[in-house]
């Protein structure tokens, strides 16, 4: 069975329970920190680690920190501040939408612990014939301490063997700390090299800019907040070596936007998708990819990427045509190069003893208004009339400039990559591809209460099910009014990841949503009949807008059939 997405963007309520207790444990860190700064110069090293067997030396030792620095093995921390130390960590937030008050308490040589399948500590790699790796990494106006504990986790966590350099990308910042400061600061740092912007490129041509300068013989690409896990590197060479046409992607840990703890997680790591919207999802291994895997160490086939990291070799990446340069800032860009890994003849793979954290920020810290250019691009390119499927669900993709494509087709075309379907029959066959009839998808907009249409607006992007289906205007924005009417007779809401169908609860009569089931279940079948009565098979009642009880906007509820024209509903693609 394919699972349900989990909720990456560290979700505020999560932890909610374990609240109190973290409060005190804050407190208590702030208390010994006070403690440890009074006692000048005692340090630690941490507990007691045995080192990992057979490893090679990274570029750089980890310093011993203070016995009770803050966060220093990816617990949470929060601070208890009062005015104007408060109001700093605030706009610190404001700002970067990460709390960089208190990543800048936080050591830049923190040790993550150790979160990955035992077994991974156990593996032997084959460090003489290994390939080097160059570490690309684009920044834009990133806040000092994240950037900076990004590359000394790199630097102390990377064999020296193993790592050729560190390119930094500055796409054309422009905070102060960016400028003469980091030069100074990277300039005393081994294998570590800043190349410069002359314009704000956008995160692709940013990488392209430090991929052009590498010398490495494989291309590690990472964001500019994360921190790398001890063996991180070791398998994603180890496997390019295997293959030269793999790409890997190491498992990506949520370091927490405002307490820096690291979520890591030994158990199984998920795998990539996407909706018809064409947003990253995240999956659990289905069943046929952990069947087909050696051991639970053996890599695992993705059929999308998060974008951010991953190793590719650096021949491969050209041969693959690297990226679309005609990308702008964000977005898009990994759903466009995984399509084009797969059908082109790469494999995209996630290695579950590559683990790096990722500080997820608590929203979008610029604009990401390019993305929409970015995907119609990829659709266009890659997608084949698959790419209907997602123009009816997001209308204002059709109408976006999305400049020429014509290079990346011929790209295409002299690569002879495989169609879309092969794409979704072979490499993501869990991916439901909507029917779309005409006249049985879009907005479903009622007849007796005009400019009505179906809206369903889950609070949480990511746990789609359980909630009331209501009536809102009719905006023509697919997203929360795209519903689709399929031959089996269910409404399916496939906008998202995983689909939702409506359903009606023995007894009740209000529309919620459920899961789609692979059987339709009775209580999720609906009649549309031609003079748009819309019956619920199972109870035999009509489905009548109506207004909401205990509240003053519209539902739709069901009701004894009527006939009225508050119980006919038709299809629309658009408004007009
Ligand atoms: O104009 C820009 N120039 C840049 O150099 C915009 C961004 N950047 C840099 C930026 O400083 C960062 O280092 O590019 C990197 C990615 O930007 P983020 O961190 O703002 O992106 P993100 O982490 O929110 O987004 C994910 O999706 C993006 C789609 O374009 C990229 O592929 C990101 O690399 C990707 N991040 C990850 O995969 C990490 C895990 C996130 C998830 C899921
Ligand atoms: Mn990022």
């Amino acid at each position: 069975m394919w699972g349900r997405a989990v909720r990456r963007r560290c979700p505020r309520g999560l932890r909610r329970g374990r609240e109190a207790l973290l409060a005190l444990l804050a407190l208590a860190g702030l208390g010994a920190l006070l403690r440890a700064r009074s006692r000048s110069g005692t340090v630690d090293p941490g507990p007691p680690r045995t080192p990992l067997p057979g490893r090679h030396e990274p570029v750089l030792p980890r310093p011993p920190l203070p016995a009770d620095a803050l966060g220093a093995h990816g617990e949470a921390v929060r601070l208890q501040l009062q005015g104007e130390e408060l109001r700093l960590q605030e706009e610190s937030v404001k700002q970067h939408q990460i709390n960089i008050y208190l990543s800048d308490r936080i050591s830049l040589h923190r040790r993550l612990p150790e979160r990955w399948n035992p077994l991974c500590r156990e593996v032997k790699y084959d460090y003489d014939n290994l390939p080097k790796t160059s570490v690309v990494i684009a920044f834009y106006n990133e806040a000092w301490s994240t950037l900076l504990r990004t590359v000394y986790s790199v630097l102390e966590t990377s064999p020296d063997i193993l790592l050729e350099e560190v390119i930094l990308v500055d796409d054309y910042s422009d905070r102060e700390h960016l400028k003469e400061r980091l030069a100074n600061e990277l300039s005393q740092l081994p294998k570590v090299r800043l190349i410069r912007a002359s314009r704000r490129e956008g995160l692709v041509r940013a990488r392209l800019l430090g991929a052009s300068a590498a010398r490495g013989e494989v291309l590690t690409f990472l964001d500019c907040h994360c921190e790398c896990h001890e063996g991180w590197l070791e398998p994603l060479l180890q496997r390019i070596h295997e293959k030269e046409s793999a790409v890997v992607c190491p498992v990506i840990d949520v370091i927490d936007w405002n307490t820096f703890e690291y979520l890591g997680n030994s158990g199984e790591p998920q795998i990539g998708g996407f909706d018809w919207r064409l947003v990253f999802t995240w999956h659990v291994v289905p069943q046929r990819e952990r069947q087909s895997m050696r051991s639970p160490i053996d890599v695992i086939r993705s059929p999308t990427m998060a974008g951010g990291l991953f190793a590719v070799s650096k021949r491969y990446f050209d041969y693959l045509g690297s990226y679309d340069t005609g990308m702008e800032v964000w977005g898009g860009e990994n759903l466009e190069f995984s399509f084009r890994i797969w059908q082109c003849g790469g494999t995209l793979e996630t290695h579950p003893c590559s683990h790096v954290g990722h500080v997820f920020p608590k929203q979008a810290p610029y604009s990401r208004s390019k993305a929409l250019a970015n995907s119609v691009r990829a659709a266009e390119v890659w997608m084949d009339e698959f790419k209907e499927l997602y123009y009816h669900r997001n209308p204002q993709a059709r109408l976006e400039p999305f400049g020429d494509v014509t290079e990346r087709k011929k790209l295409r075309a002299k690569l002879q990559c495989k169609d879309f379907k092969w794409f979704l029959d072979t490499v993501y066959p869990e991916l439901h591809v909507p029917e779309d009839r005409p006249g049985f998808f879009g907005m479903l907009q009622n007849r007796g209460l005009r400019g009505y249409c179906l809206d369903y607006n889950p609070p949480n992007e990511n746990h789609v099910e359980g909630h009331q289906v209501l009536l809102y205007l009719c905006h023509g924005m697919g997203q929360n009014q795209f519903f689709e009417y399929t031959t089996r007779k269910e409404i399916r809401y496939n906008t998202r990841q995983p689909e939702a169908c409506i359903t009606v609860e023995d007894g009740k009569d209000t529309l919620v949503m459920d899961l789609c089931r692979e059987t339709v279940p009775e209580n999720q079948e609906f009649i549309l009949q031609e003079d748009g009565t819309l019956v619920h098979k199972h109870s035999r009642k009509c489905v009548e807008a109506t207004e909401k009880v205990l509240d003053n906007g519209f539902a739709p509820y069901l009701r004894d059939c009527t006939n009225s024209d508050n119980q006919r509903w038709f299809f629309k693609e658009r408004m007009s």
